[in-house]
């Protein structure tokens, strides 16, 4: 639906851009800062009224959320899908009522036709493979525990296929701890008695990294040296583990990305046009930062 002339960063109440965003959950430090920045940027200054629904990482939640807003008739309909299958017949339809969807963070597999305009978020197949070939380079040799996030979701399904394609065949053992801390541990202590010849965990985020912190000290190891640590993500718990000596290096995944959305949504509801994929930039860090730097990140 829509109505048609909302000027990005229009000031009038009703010339608001309804937008129903469905984010996945809560599950980490990363989907933290992520929402605040959403909630930030998709403000009444940027010409939004932002409707937010937190679906707890449930799918069903989601698509009662995105039927929400269709019968809410939002002007324009924003979600970040907890995995990649599942949505053929929300997204038919939210088509079918003319909403376009803008597409954020993690990715769609459908059969529907032209299901979104547009997508902004991370490279997660290069963020696997740039994990990769630090493995490659620093070790060589290592036996390789995969602690991936949730099962089905793009940012497992693509980390995995990139890591793999550079030391796929060091990976000696896989469990998903399903992004959180608590599911990480819990992953790591069963993996310590599954696989006790393993000496490099690659967890595809911070959050459970930090929970394979605490099985492996539990289990009277030390980690970053018994057990080298390689994550996602470079939230400041991250980061400071990384400071700490306890994770040996971290792959960025920037969440920080409110500001840019807010652009391609009013972009989208003005109906101009919009790249298909808008990726965020990111880099990597090893043990040499400083903890200054570490004092200074925002998230
Ligand atoms: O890496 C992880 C979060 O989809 C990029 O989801 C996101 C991932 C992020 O739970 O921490």
């Amino acid at each position: 639906g829509g109505d048609d002339g909302a000027t990005a960063g229009g000031g009038g109440g009703d010339e608001l851009i309804r937008v129903g965003f469905s984010q996945l959950g809560a599950e980490s430090g990363w989907r933290t800062a992520n929402t605040e920045s959403v909630q930030e940027s998709l403000s009444e200054e940027n010409g939004i009224d932002l409707t937010f629904v937190d679906a707890q990482q449930r799918q069903e939640n989601q698509i009662r959320a995105l039927r929400d807003f269709v019968s809410q008739d939002m002007d324009v309909i924003a979600f970040s899908p907890v995995i990649e299958t599942g949505w053929d017949q929300v997204l038919q339809e939210i088509k079918d009522a003319g909403i376009p969807v803008v597409l954020v963070d993690r990715t769609v597999e459908t059969t529907v036709e032209d299901p979104f305009v547009t997508w902004i978020g991370s490279d997660f197949r290069a963020e696997g493979v740039t994990a990769g070939e630090w493995v490659a380079e620093n070790h060589p040799d290592a036996q390789i525990f995969e602690l991936q996030g949730t099962m089905g979701s793009g940012a497992q399904v693509d980390r995995q296929e990139g890591f793999r394609e550079v030391v796929g065949d060091q990976v000696i053992g896989e469990a998903s701890g399903n992004f959180t801390r608590a599911e990480g541990r819990t992953a790591v202590e069963a993996a310590l008695q599954a696989y006790p010849d393993m000496d490099l965990i690659f967890s595809h985020n911070d959050d459970m990294g930090l929970g394979a912190i605490e099985a492996i000290e539990a289990a009277g190891m030390t980690p970053g040296e018994d057990i080298t640590i390689v994550t996602v993500d470079a939230v400041k718990d991250g980061l400071q583990a990384l400071v700490d000596g306890k994770f040996n290096y971290v792959v960025e995944c920037n969440p920080v990305f409110g500001d840019q959305l807010a652009e391609l949504i009013n972009q989208v509801h003005a109906g101009e046009t919009v790249p298909e994929q808008t990726f965020v930039e990111e880099s990597a860090f090893d043990q040499t930062i400083t903890q200054e730097f570490v004092d200074a990140r925002p998230y």
